[in-house]
């Protein structure tokens, strides 16, 4: 109760009232695909929970957008949603430590936490001439990757990069870059993206510190809560597809009416995703709102296959 009670205490000193926390919670929730009655559940996990399992989070070849997109969660704040559900051991964009220390600190948190600890992994790995086309602190991704990831009790790919090699391995891919999984030949949680919704990766934490597993799976390694419906078939402008009502050009009448974008290079038809639900920047809005196309950015191999942008499929 007391560890409660200071929880609230730090969202109010933050501006953030209990009402908001609630609301956030709801929505997390919904989106974790779990009824209403689970919302104090899932409100507790971030008041008061149980364990806080260790994190040791890789980065590889990737641009760090989904730590940006993570770190922009506005709200819970980074530090109440990270680090009250989530002992981060290691994240080389928000440590302190650097150098020497740094691998010191990676090679610590692997060894007391052996056999425990989720491994979140950012980026692609490159496989071709012994993994030489990307290393942090002299060793190779694919080294540090085998190295690390077999030691974890499970492996979450964020980033469409981590999931299945992203922009990284994107033709003619000169340095053979892969998604971890592939790369190292184990099977990972993907959370796709690129940047992917953080809300993805707390509703599959909470998922797993509230029912005790990770959450269901397709046969891509997408938990199913977030990835099992297509942008098109959740689409606000879905109505003005079925209608044929298309924009034909940017900023245009049409556009400015909000019509839909299949001709101007929508992928949505098949794409994978809750960004019509989930959205982004706290429920601000997502591309197809803000009158841009669906690029197919949480697809494997979506810079190949989906390209040319904004060209009809
Ligand atoms: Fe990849 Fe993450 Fe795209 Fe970037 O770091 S999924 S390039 S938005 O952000 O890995
Ligand atoms: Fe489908 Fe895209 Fe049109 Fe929406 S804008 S209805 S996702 S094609
Ligand atoms: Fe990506 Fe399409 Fe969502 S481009 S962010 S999957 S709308």
């Amino acid at each position: 109760m007391d560890k409660e009670r200071s929880f609230y205490e730090r969202l109010k000193e933050k501006g953030v009232s209990r009402r908001d926390f609630m609301k956030y919670c709801t929505a997390l929730t919904a989106t974790m695909g779990l009824s209403a009655a689970y919302v104090p559940k899932v409100a507790e996990v971030f008041a008061a929970p149980a364990q806080r399992p260790p994190v040791i989070w890789l980065h590889f070849g990737e641009c760090t957008g989904c730590s940006e997109a993570l770190l922009r969660t506005q709200y819970p704040y980074i530090d109440e949603l990270v680090l009250e559900v989530l002992s981060v051991e290691y994240h080389e964009t928000i440590m302190a430590a650097a150098g020497h220390q740094a691998e010191e600190q990676l090679q610590h948190a692997v060894e007391k936490y052996n056999g425990k600890f989720i491994c979140v992994v950012e980026g692609s790995v490159a496989t071709k001439y012994n993994g030489g086309y990307g290393k942090v602190a002299g060793r190779s991704f694919l080294e540090i990757a085998k190295d690390v990831c077999p030691k974890a009790a499970a492996v979450i790919a964020i980033g469409t990069c981590a999931s299945y090699g992203g922009i990284p391995a994107a033709a003619p891919n000169p340095g053979g870059y892969k998604g971890v999984g592939d790369a190292i030949g184990i099977k990972t949680l993907n959370i796709p993206g690129c940047p992917p919704n953080p809300i993805n990766l707390v509703g599959t934490v909470v998922n797993y510190l509230l029912l005790g597993k990770l959450p269901d799976l397709d046969e891509s390694g997408r938990p199913l809560f977030a990835y099992g419906k297509t942008i098109h078939d959740q689409c606000p402008r879905r109505a003005h597809f079925e209608n044929e009502e298309f924009v034909e050009e940017f900023g245009s009448e049409e556009a400015a009416m909000g019509y839909c974008l299949y001709k101007v290079g929508c992928r949505g038809p098949e794409t994978y995703n809750n960004c019509p639900i989930a959205k982004f920047n706290d429920g601000t809005s997502w591309p197809v709102e803000a009158g841009h196309p669906c690029i197919g950015c949480s697809e494997p191999n979506f810079w190949d296959t989906m390209t040319p942008f904004y060209e009809e499929m």
